[in-house]
């Protein structure tokens, strides 16, 4: 996201943003979400190397790396994608800022080569993605050569608040970042914003789940903390990711930052083709039957947020004992999804169960989320193998 306003509230509130999740079969392969740190600079690179975004599972650090970037004239960035949460790089030339749902934020402008940016003409990646193929529908780096001296700003469409501005100076010139001072910038960035949303996560775990006694003996158990957010940072997961209740009870979700999540519950219900566009009916909602749900075909949130609606509560009483697993499926490849454990009806309700806190991943593993969840999760993907899918939502204006 680019930093549209001065404060971080402002940002949120003002800024509507596309946000798109590629859920491709590569994403087992290329795409998938795995614990790692950035590898900034690739044996190949033509020139300095700019990172975009980072993260691991659960997280994602919407930020380049670094921010700032003084280059000696006519020389060539290579902008590179460095984590599953799609991101642009556009300059906007002479043009306005780009409002967050501009139908360009997909668009590589130009179509194809190496452009020459001095400052006047609209230029944009289309959608950068850590390990996306060459000829898939988005990239995994952008190039752009600067063969004119001056100051030259970038963002990201889809993020508001994330941008960077790249100086260009005679060749002679002593400031010219080097690639090693890129790539410590970078990294300190982006492990100063990890650190605030993992200290965010550890909040939400410690706010845990809310657990009110209904007249029949049932419970009702609200997980407010559907993703959260620091600056224009997303943690991308559920908190709790896992909760333990009886046949009977009620589980209620609510979406309670400005970045769009979806709740969906497969049943096994295949996902079919790909979602290319907020107007895929898969993200609108399909609520449980009013007797409620017994793990068998798909039930879904819709696509919620603040800002995004009516962002009403998903609530779904579960009638059948079992392990039933969700995903986001905006976000399930990087890591977002959880579990709902349902036992057997007592005759006396029990005593509340805490639920397990969320594993925060650094091995590898999607975040909170179960061997059977992850099981589940690549078989999706297997079945969406063929096609792929991409989600694209905007984020809250
Ligand atoms: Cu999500």
């Amino acid at each position: 996201m680019r930093a549209i306003v001065s404060s971080r509230k402002a940002q949120r509130l003002a800024a509507a943003a596309l946000s798109a999740t590629l859920l491709l079969a590569t994403a087992v392969g290329p795409y998938r979400a795995s614990a790692q740190t950035p590898t900034p600079t690739p044996a190949a690179a033509v020139g300095p190397v700019v990172l975009v975004g980072s993260g691991e599972p659960g997280y994602s650090v919407n930020l380049f790396g670094p921010k700032t970037i003084t280059v000696a004239q006519g020389s060539t960035i290579t902008f590179k994608s460095n984590w599953l949460e799609p991101h642009t790089v556009t300059f906007t030339g002479t043009e306005a800022m780009p409002r967050p749902d501009d139908a360009r934020a997909t668009t590589r402008i130009p179509a194809s080569g190496t452009p020459a940016y001095d400052g006047t003409t609209f230029t944009n990646s289309g959608f950068l993605i850590q390990g996306a193929p060459p000829g898939a529908p988005v990239a995994a780096s952008f190039n752009v050569s600067f063969p004119k001296t001056g100051t030259f700003p970038f963002l990201c469409i889809i993020h508001p608040g994330m941008n960077g501005t790249v100086t260009v100076v005679a060749a002679s010139a002593p400031e010219i970042s080097t690639q090693a001072a890129l790539d410590t910038a970078a990294r300190t960035q982006f492990a100063a914003d990890l650190a605030a949303l993992k200290a965010e996560q550890a909040k939400l775990v410690a706010k845990g789940v809310t657990q009110t006694r209904n007249a029949d003996g049932s419970s009702t158990w609200s997980i407010v903390n559907v993703g959260g957010m620091v600056g224009t940072s997303d943690i991308m997961q559920f908190v709790p990711a896992a909760v333990n209740i009886q046949v009977g009870d009620t589980v209620t979700w609510q979406n309670s930052v400005q970045a769009p999540h979806i709740v969906t519950f497969l049943g096994g219900t295949p996902p079919g083709a790909p979602v290319m566009s907020l107007e895929d009916p898969r993200l609108r909602p399909v609520p449980p039957s009013a007797a409620g749900y017994d793990g068998t075909g798909m039930i879904t949130s819709g696509l919620n947020g603040v800002g995004f609606g009516p962002n009403p509560p998903f609530s779904v009483k579960f009638t059948k004992p079992g392990t039933f697993p969700y995903i986001c499926i905006l976000h399930v490849d990087q890591g977002m999804g959880g579990n709902v454990t349902v036992a057997a009806q007592t005759t006396a309700p029990t005593a509340p169960t805490a639920p397990a806190p969320p594993k925060t991943g650094s091995s590898g593993e999607s975040v909170g989320v179960t061997s059977a969840m992850v099981v589940a999760v690549l078989a999706l993907l297997t079945l969406a193998a063929p096609l792929g899918a991409r989600a694209v939502s905007r984020r809250a204006r």
